[in-house]
């Protein structure tokens, strides 16, 4: 039996104005182009849990819609995508139904609009695939698969986490991997369609297992880039401590995301220096007390750290680990003064790198709820939309033009080659500095023994 693991990968943004803008803006361009080549840590975690008497393969399709032919001679896909792609992916699915092969589909957006995908696909499955992939590939073999296949109240033990078969790339594409150290967040933001909607449980992978995957990709790949496909690689100080400690000799450069706390633990931030850490992805998403109040729904988290924001970036920066702190720009709360005031923080705090993007329903997130229930969607099914920069709901304190504008106008400044540039100088010029008081602080020290 023939099996191709299908993934959506492409980037995605409707707005022509712009799509028209990121060829103009370097910075803007560049995180998306990095991005743009991973592959589906998810597909390829399957793969690895696939029985041997199944052929494998597994295939990027980035412009599904530009596909003369069905790639593949298979029996069965099974087929990933997130929210923005999976129209698309509906599409090539019915291609695949129609030519007689199997369709398997999962991930956020199936999870969430279950019966949807079914119009679509032979199979889903909803949760962490984990939990139930070994069933749905001996049901798919003995051709009795089910219609439905729901983990999501199985809590997948990431002790037994299986090899992620990377052998099924063809490696030289990729600029980066990505690696799985944990699952979920202790917080639960309004916005938020990550993996906390898959299984709400905060899980770490054993750091021996995310060594060996490592080292798998070494085999390889010798000196690899990772991005931690991690929803808060830190919020577990604990674990996080021992994966650095166990990164430090594997001499590789990473990139993660987590949130603002790491700043407080200054010796975590220097292991994670040694380790390699090249920059961390932070939500920050408001400089201002407006946006925040209510995002986070558990304890108003993100409201409480606001005041620590500016010191925080200091700290995690003067470690020398660059921070990448991210905007959410339309947020409930957030008048038109909000872009000014996100422009001025990201001058005043020095931030290396900056992301802002527009405040996105999700059909797995409390906000797409909340959005819905009031009547403020444009468009309740505009899955398409769902890119992060293009707005598909009524913002609370200005127009959606007013957004779009004001998005567009902040992106122009905060892209702008000089502002990067003056960025970036900052950013090393500090370094030099605090290196040259550490020089002086040894010797002096030296001097008085
Ligand atoms: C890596 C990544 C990418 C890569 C994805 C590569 C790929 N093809 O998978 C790239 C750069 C291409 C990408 C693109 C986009 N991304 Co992205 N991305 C991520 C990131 C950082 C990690 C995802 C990951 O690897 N998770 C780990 C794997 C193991 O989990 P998983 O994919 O969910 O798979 C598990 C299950 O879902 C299930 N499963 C998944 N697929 C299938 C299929 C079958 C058949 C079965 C049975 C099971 C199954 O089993 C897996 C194991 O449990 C997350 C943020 C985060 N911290 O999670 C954002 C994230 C997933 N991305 C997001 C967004 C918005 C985008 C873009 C729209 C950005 C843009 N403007 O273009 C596009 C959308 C592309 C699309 N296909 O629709 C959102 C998605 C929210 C949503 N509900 O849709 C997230 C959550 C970030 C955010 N800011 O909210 N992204």
């Amino acid at each position: 039996m023939k099996l191709g693991l299908l993934a959506m990968s492409g980037v995605r943004c409707r707005n022509e104005e712009l799509l028209a803008m990121g060829l103009t803006l370097p910075g803007f361009l560049e995180r998306s182009k990095v991005i743009a080549s991973l592959p589906s840590l998810g597909l390829l975690t399957l793969g690895g849990m696939t029985p041997d008497d199944i052929e494998v393969s597994y295939i990027d399709v980035p412009e599904p819609g530009s596909l003369e032919e069905l790639p593949g001679d298979f029996d069965a896909v099974a087929i990933s995508s997130f929210t923005a792609q999976i129209k698309e992916a509906y599409k090539l699915a019915d291609r695949y139904r129609a030519a007689g092969v199997k369709v398997l589909m999962g991930g956020l957006h199936v999870t969430a609009r279950a019966e949807e995908a079914l119009l679509h696909a032979d199979s889903v499955l909803l949760g962490e695939g984990e939990s139930l992939w070994p069933q749905m590939m001996a049901d798919l073999k003995a051709n009795r698969l089910q219609s439905r296949y729901d983990a999501r109240l199985m809590n997948f033990d990431f002790t037994q986490s299986p090899m992620p078969r990377f052998e099924l790339l063809e490696v030289e594409n990729y600029n980066r991997l990505t690696v799985q150290t944990q699952r979920g967040c202790p917080f639960n933001c309004d916005f938020c369609g990550a993996s906390i909607r898959l299984n709400p449980r905060f899980r770490t992978k054993p750091v021996n297992r995310v060594i060996d995957e490592i080292h798998r990709i070494k085999a390889m790949w010798p000196h690899p880039f990772i991005e931690f496909a991690d929803d808060n690689t830190f919020a577990d100080k604990a674990h996080g401590r021992k994966l650095v400690q166990a990164l430090i000799p594997e001499g590789l450069r990473w990139f993660t995301e987590t949130d603002i706390s790491i700043a407080r633990d200054p010796e975590l931030l220097a292991m994670m220096k040694d380790a390699g850490c090249a920059q961390i992805l932070v939500g920050l998403e408001s400089p201002t007390a407006s946006g925040l109040d209510g995002l986070e729904h558990k304890a108003n988290w993100k409201l409480k750290q606001r005041e620590n924001y500016q010191r925080a970036i200091e700290t995690i920066q003067d470690a020398g680990i660059t921070v990448n702190g991210c905007f959410v720009l339309g947020l409930d709360g957030q008048d038109q003064t909000s872009f000014n005031a996100v422009f001025d923080f990201v001058r005043a705090s020095g931030l290396y790198e900056v992301q802002i993007t527009v405040m996105t329903a999700f059909p797995n997130a409390p906000l797409y709820d909340r959005l819905n229930a009031a009547g403020r969607l444009l468009d309740a099914t505009a899955w398409e939309s769902c890119t992060l920069f293009d707005v598909n709901y009524v913002p609370e304190k200005m127009s959606v033009s007013e957004l779009e504008l004001g998005f567009r106008g902040l992106l122009t400044k905060i892209y702008d080659t000089g502002f990067i540039e003056e960025r970036r100088r900052r950013f090393f010029e500090r370094q030099s500095a605090l290196r040259r008081a550490r020089v002086l602080r040894e010797g002096g020290s030296q001097s008085l023994n």
